[in-house]
C-alpha cells in the first residue's frame, strides 16, 4: 500500500519531525511504500517575509489554536493545499495519515478535508498526542466527528496504523477498528480497544528520514528516541499513563542510531526526544560510556528528570560523550508542592544536580510549573527566591505564562477531587481548593514569575 504521512504547521522546524520517519520506516519494514510530506517546514520556508515566520516563534503559539489557527492557515494556504495536491498527484497514495499535535489541529483539519475533496475515497487517518485522551469514556471521538476524518490512532503509532493499513489492502476499504484505533464505521465510532506497543524497541527499524533531509531544517540535527514512557508519574503529566511500561533501547542500539544519523545523513547533533533520558542511569551511563569507547564525535541534548543519584562522575561522563543541554523538569522551588506533585525529588536534589551540570559545563535548561492547584503565596515565594538563588547555575528557564494546566490523561484530570483541583472546565480554567490558584492569579503569577526571570537576567525560551 502506498501511505502518505503529513505534518502540518505548526511544529518545530528546528529538525525533522521523528513520529512519520519512524511511522515510515515500520511501514516500509512491513512490505508498503511511503512518503513523509512535512508542510509545516514547506510553509515556512516559503512563506513571503520574515514577518510571516515568525508564526513559528514559540510565543506565537496562539496563532495556531482555535479561531485565529483558522485565519493562520487560510493566509499559508495557497502553500499547503499545493503542497498536498502535489503529494496526492504524484505519489498516488491509497491512505493517508497525519501526525497531530496541539499547534497544528486547524491546519490538519483543513488539509484533511482538501484530500477528500481531491479523492473522496482516500481513508484519512489522524494520530499523535492530541488524539491519545480521545474519547477516553468509550463514546463519540472527537476528532471523528469531523467528517473528512476515518480513524484515530491512539498513543503508539506502528502496530495500529499497520494494521489499518493491512485491513484496508485486504478489503479496500477500513472494516474494522483495530487495538489503539477509534473508526467510523456504518456512521458509528467503534473502539478497538488498548493499543498493542512494540514491546522491544531494539524492534524498531532506524528512522527513515529520506524524504525529510536534515540539512533542509534549521539546526543539522536529527531527532532520537531512546526510551518509551516514564519512570515517574507526577500527578499533572499524562507521559507516563501513555507510552505504557517504561521501555528503552539497548545502549548499542541508540549508539548505532547515532552512528547512522552520521553516515547517512551527515549529522553529528542529536535530540533526544524521550520523555526523560535518564529513566534507568546504567543504561545512560552504558550509553554514554560506549559513545566514548568508539570516539564518536556527537553531540546530545535531552529532557531529564532532577535525578538524585546522578552524581559528579555522572555528569563529567555525560560531558566527555557530548551532552551539551540537559532540559530538568524541576517544577518548583518549594519542597511542599514538590511532594503534592509526586515528583520523588526534593529541592536540595535541584540545587545538586545544577551544581554538577554547571561544573562541567552542560546547560541546564529548566521547566516550571506556576500554580500549581496546592501552590500557597507562600510557596510561590520559594520558588522565585529558588531562582534568586541559583541564578548563575540556570541556563534557560521556561514556564507557561498562563500557569499550570489540567491536561487530559493526567492525574490531576482524571481525578480532580482526589488532587485538590476544583471547577475544571477546561485545561486552563479551574481553580484550587477553595479558590486558590484561580485562572485569574495563576496568569498573575505566570507573568509576575516571567518579569523576575528577566530581572535576575536569565534567559527564556518564549
Ligand atoms: C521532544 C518534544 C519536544 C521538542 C521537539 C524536539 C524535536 N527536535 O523534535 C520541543 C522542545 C521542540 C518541544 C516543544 C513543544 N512541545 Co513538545 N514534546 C516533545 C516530546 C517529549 C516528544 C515528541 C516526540 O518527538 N516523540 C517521539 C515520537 C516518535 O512520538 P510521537 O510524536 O508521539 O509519535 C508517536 C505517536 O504519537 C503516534 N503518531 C504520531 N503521529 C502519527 C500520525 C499517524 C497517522 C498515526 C497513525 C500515529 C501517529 O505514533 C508515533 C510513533 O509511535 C513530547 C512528549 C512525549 N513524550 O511524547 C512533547 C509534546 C509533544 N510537546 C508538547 C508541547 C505542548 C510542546 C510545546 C507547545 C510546549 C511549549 N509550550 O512550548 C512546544 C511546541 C513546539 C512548537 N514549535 O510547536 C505536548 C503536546 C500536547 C498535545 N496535545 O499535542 C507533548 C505531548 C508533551 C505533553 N506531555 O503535553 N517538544
Ligand atoms: S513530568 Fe517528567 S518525570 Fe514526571 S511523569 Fe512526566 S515525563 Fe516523567
Amino acid at each position: 500500500m502506498r501511505v502518505l504521512l503529513v505534518l502540518a504547521p505548526e511544529w518545530t522546524v528546528e529538525t525533522p519531525p521523528l513520529a512519520i520517519a519512524s511511522l515510515a520506516a515500520w511501514l516500509e519494514q512491513h512490505g508498503h511504500t511511503t512518503r513523509c510530506l512535512d508542510l509545516n517546514l514547506r510553509a515556512y520556508r516559503e512563506s513571503p517575509d520574515h514577518q510571516a515566520r515568525r508564526l513559528w516563534d514559540l510565543h506565537s503559539q496562539s496563532q495556531w489554536l482555535d479561531e485565529q489557527g483558522k485565519k493562520t492557515c487560510s493566509l499559508l494556504w495557497p502553500i499547503l493545499s499545493r503542497g498536498l495536491e502535489e503529494a496526492v498527484e504524484d505519489f498516488a497514495p491509497e491512505i493517508v495519515g497525519f501526525s497531530l499535535f496541539a499547534t497544528n489541529l486547524a491546519t490538519s483539519m483543513a488539509l484533511a478535508e482538501h484530500a477528500k475533496k481531491l479523492r473522496p475515497e482516500l481513508p484519512v487517518v489522524f494520530g499523535g498526542p492530541p488524539c491519545h485522551s480521545d474519547a477516553e469514556d468509550g463514546g463519540q471521538s472527537y476528532f471523528l466527528c469531523f467528517d473528512p476524518i476515518d480513524a484515530v490512532v491512539k498513543v503508539e503509532g506502528e502496530m495500529a496504523l499497520t494494521a489499518l493499513v493491512e485491513d484496508l489492502a485486504a478489503n479496500g476499504r477500513l472494516t474494522r477498528a483495530v487495538p489503539g484505533s477509534i473508526v467510523r464505521l456504518g456512521g458509528a465510532h467503534v473502539h478497538g480497544g488498548e493499543g498493542d506497543k512494540v514491546a522491544r524497541l531494539d524492534a524498531l527499524p532506524l528512522p527513515l528520514f529520506r524524504d525529510l533531509p536534515p540539512g533542509n531544517y534549521l539546526r543539522k540535527a536529527l531527532p532520537i528516541q531512546g526510551s518509551r514512557g516514564c519512570v515517574a508519574r507526577c500527578t499533572y503529566c499524562a507521559e507516563a499513563g501513555w507510552w505504557g511500561q517504561y521501555r528503552y533501547k539497548t545502549p548499542a542500539r541508540v549508539v548505532d542510531e547515532m552512528r547512522d544519523g552520521m553516515e547517512r545523513y551527515g549529522v553529528r547533533s542529536f535530540v533526544f526526544v524521550d520523555s526523560l533520558i535518564n529513566g534507568s542511569l546504567p543504561k545512560l551511563r552504558e550509553m554514554a560510556s560506549e559513545i566514548v569507547r568508539q570516539g564518536l564525535d556527537v553531540e546530545f541534548e535531552g529532557n531529564a528528570r532532577v535525578h538524585p543519584q546522578m552524581d559528579a562522575e555522572m555528569f563529567a561522563l555525560l560531558k566527555r560523550a557530548g551532552c551539551r543541554q540537559l532540559k530538568l523538569g524541576i517544577e518548583s522551588g518549594s519542597d511542599e508542592v514538590l511532594r503534592a506533585m509526586k515528583k520523588g525529588t526534593r529541592t536540595a536534589d535541584a540545587m545538586q544536580v545544577l551544581r554538577h551540570a554547571k561544573h562541567v559545563g552542560i546547560e541546564a535548561s529548566t521547566d516550571w510549573l506556576v500554580g500549581y492547584p496546592t501552590e500557597t503565596w507562600r510557596n510561590y515565594l520559594e520558588t522565585l527566591w529558588f531562582i534568586a538563588k541559583h541564578r548563575d547555575y540556570l541556563g534557560v528557564v521556561n514556564a507557561n505564562p498562563d500557569g499550570a494546566a489540567v491536561l487530559p490523561g493526567a492525574r490531576l484530570h482524571s481525578n480532580p477531587e482526589k488532587w485538590s483541583v476544583d471547577d475544571l472546565r477546561s485545561h486552563s480554567d479551574w481553580s484550587g481548593p477553595g479558590g486558590m490558584n484561580s485562572r485569574r492569579v495563576r496568569r498573575l503569577k505566570g507573568h509576575f514569575f516571567k518579569r523576575w526571570v528577566r530581572w535576575m537576567g536569565i534567559h527564556q525560551a518564549n
